[in-house]
């Protein structure tokens, strides 16, 4: 299998994370979405990363059924419960991750991409409120709690980690940490797993 993907996409992040907690090998082929002459589409007409390639050639998209793929490829660490309920909670903290990554990469594309005259912060502030407000729901649903759901590591952890992770590469501004002190717990307990390390964002 291959994975098509960016190292700096928050999204690529959660499935790698997810593949290497799973110990699933795959091969690495990057891709700058961005760039004028990238071949994505071939692959995804949506034109997004993450896309992993089957070895039979079939395209699986977006992160989160690749998410869904790679814990169902392996019995090792199972990151995604079967019972219905927990599922439903766990793919719902999952949302709100990837909620945060939608709203802050909407954000941060508004500024980086359009020319100024054509900027609206009222947009831009509006995805910041989703931001916001994401995280405090975060905050409150892990209460003092060690993981996001149950009494051990799952995939609602690793979305979360990403999340917040993408904020520190991209608003550092942001003042979560210090803000949610058991949100930053988490994240330093998740930022010190080997699958955490190797994802990494390479410095700005
Ligand atoms: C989002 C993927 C995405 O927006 C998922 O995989 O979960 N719901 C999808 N990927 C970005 C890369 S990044 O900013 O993390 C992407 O490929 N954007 C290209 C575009 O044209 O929007």
């Amino acid at each position: 299998m291959k994975l098509i993907g960016s190292l700096t996409s928050p999204y690529v992040r959660k499935v790698r994370v997810v593949l290497s907690e799973k110990k699933v090998e795959v091969d690495h082929e990057i891709e700058n979405v961005w760039s004028a002459d990238t071949k994505i589409a071939n692959f995804n007409p949506l034109g997004k990363v993450p896309c992993l390639i089957l070895d039979e050639g079939e395209a699986i998209y977006d992160s989160r059924v690749i998410a869904e793929y790679a814990d169902a490829l392996s019995p090792v660490s199972k990151l995604i419960p079967s019972d219905n309920r927990e599922r439903a909670t766990v793919k719902t903290w999952e949302a709100l991750a990837d909620g945060i990554m939608d709203a802050g990469i909407l954000a941060r594309l508004e500024k980086t991409l359009r020319p100024a005259e054509q900027q609206s912060q009222t947009w831009f502030d509006r995805q910041m409120g989703k931001v916001q407000s994401s995280l405090r729901q975060m905050s409150e649903r892990l209460g003092g709690n060690a993981w996001c759901h149950g009494n051990q590591m799952t995939l609602a952890d690793i979305a979360t980690g990403c999340a917040l992770g993408y904020l520190l590469f991209r608003f550092p501004d942001i003042q979560w940490q210090a803000q949610y002190p058991n949100l930053d717990r988490l994240y330093q307990k998740l930022a010190q797993r080997p699958s955490f390390i190797e994802t990494e964002p390479p410095a700005a």
